[in-house]
């Protein structure tokens, strides 16, 4: 992927504390070809920056929006207010093993959603295997992208399961 692309998907995190976690979303992004940009923007330390970067992104080209956050977590439920583009939240394990940012995520008031995910790595893989699968609605090449994931994961798990009936 060409690193002066414009990027499509913006992984948004609250804190560079956590990017060791959402680092695994830019990854997943990169293999997958999506053009994609990583910005700290905390929706209480920070403010008027998470309402300038949603606000903006629309225009910039962004198509999906991943934000991770622990603790209150109240960032992608923020960035959603100030944009129509699809959020997808994942809560991060800042203390109390992220149930606090997974209640805090998932629990958006109607009107306002915000696709929640999984608490950590895992949450992370999948916000950025959602983000993909919204590009891919519109993107044929991308859809056999991740047909081809689904495939070499299946036989993945197939090896696994003959490895282990073979001991
Ligand atoms: C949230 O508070 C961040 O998303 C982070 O997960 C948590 C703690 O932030 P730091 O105090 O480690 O910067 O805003």
């Amino acid at each position: 992927m060409e690193k002066n692309q414009q990027a499509v998907v913006a992984i948004v995190i609250g804190s560079h504390h956590d990017y060791e976690v959402m680092k695994e979303a830019q990854k997943l992004l990169d293999d997958f070809g999506v053009p994609n940009e990583v910005m700290v923007c905390s929706a209480h330390r920070t403010p008027a920056d998470a309402q300038a970067f949603a606000q903006g992104a629309a225009v910039r080209g962004i198509k999906v929006i991943i934000a991770g956050a622990g603790k209150a977590a109240h960032l992608p439920g923020v960035i959603a207010a100030w944009t129509t583009l699809p959020v997808i939240g994942v809560p991060l394990d800042a203390g109390m093993f992220g149930i606090d940012a997974l209640l805090s995520i998932v629990q958006m008031p109607a009107g306002v959603p915000v696709a929640c995910m999984a608490v950590g790595k895992s949450g992370a893989i999948n916000a950025a295997l959602c983000a993909v699968a919204i590009l891919a609605l519109t993107d044929a090449e991308l859809t056999e992208r991740l047909m081809r994931f689904r495939e070499k994961q299946a036989a993945e798990v197939r090896a696994k399961s003959e490895e282990l009936r073979r001991r």
